[in-house]
């Protein structure tokens, strides 16, 4: 059920998304409409998802968001979330991320699963995700989220989009079969520091487990994962912000690593 008319929710997905791509910060929006439900914070996100795709901008995935209990309790919010990523958010492996064009962003270490069949919730399972996926492979993403100091509840940021904002992927692809995805271990290093360390069980038990979760939550709006589509499943880490300047490395057993700068 959703509290807010089609005027608020376009009013409002025209604030987050003019904070997103204006790089200002924002107070969160349950501030002015407590009566905002799930329904009308989901609605929000899709008129964002909506207004790019009128304008030209291509869809290239999705990614779920708060999906560790690391995370959790880092942002204070008990459930995951996700969000969509346009083709803009996409940074080349190694390359430069403009700082100035952001907020206040945090890099996680997570990892992307493609596809090659459809999935369809409810009841999609880690062992439908399983036979679904066509490779795993690296992938960090970088959240931005528009609200001041990262303060939020969980409505405000599935309506900003689940903080999304930039990724990047490479790495060597692999197939699940070949992998222990559960004890997969990643090494996180700022500046040449490591900063984090964390191991594929961080995020939600296995990380098939955060791709069954979003084709059951997008089955609640009658939508579904089709084949072909890239998936980040959330951080196995904490996030750690980024300044002007930074670098960073993230390593991933046996996949490889990803780098990348920000500027
Ligand atoms: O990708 C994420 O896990 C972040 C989701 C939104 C919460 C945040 O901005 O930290
Ligand atoms: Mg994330």
């Amino acid at each position: 059920m959703g509290n807010l008319n089609k005027e608020q929710i376009a009013k409002l997905a025209e604030h987050l998304e003019t904070a997103e791509l204006e790089a200002f910060e924002v107070t969160k929006i349950t501030d002015e409409f407590p009566e905002m439900t799930y329904q009308d914070a989901f609605d929000i996100q899709w008129e964002i998802r909506r207004r790019k795709e009128a304008r030209g901008t291509k869809i290239v995935g999705m990614k779920m968001g708060l999906t560790s209990w690391a995370k959790m309790a880092q942002m204070g919010v008990e459930q995951p979330c996700y969000g969509f990523l346009a083709d803009y958010f996409s940074v080349p492996e190694g390359g430069d991320i403009k700082h100035d064009g952001l907020i206040h962003p945090k890099i996680e270490a997570e990892l992307a699963f493609v596809t090659k069949h459809e999935l369809t919730g409810p009841g999609c399972h880690i062992g439908d995700v399983l036979r679904a996926t066509d490779f795993v492979m690296p992938a960090v993403e970088v959240i931005d989220s528009r609200y001041k100091d990262f303060k939020f509840d969980l409505k405000s940021v599935i309506a900003d989009n689940s903080s999304s904002s930039r990724f990047i992927t490479g790495g060597r692809m692999a197939d699940v079969a070949e992998l222990d995805l559960k004890n997969l271990g990643v090494v996180m290093e700022v500046n040449g520091q490591v900063v984090q360390t964390g191991a594929g069980a961080a995020v939600l038990g296995h990380p098939a487990a955060s791709v069954a979760m979003l084709a059951n939550m997008l089955g609640e709006r009658g939508e579904s994962i089709p084949a072909g589509s890239f998936i980040m499943i959330g951080a196995i880490t904490a996030a750690v912000q980024m300044n002007k300047g930074d670098s960073f490395v993230v390593r991933y057993q046996g996949l490889g690593s990803l780098s990348g700068r920000f500027v």
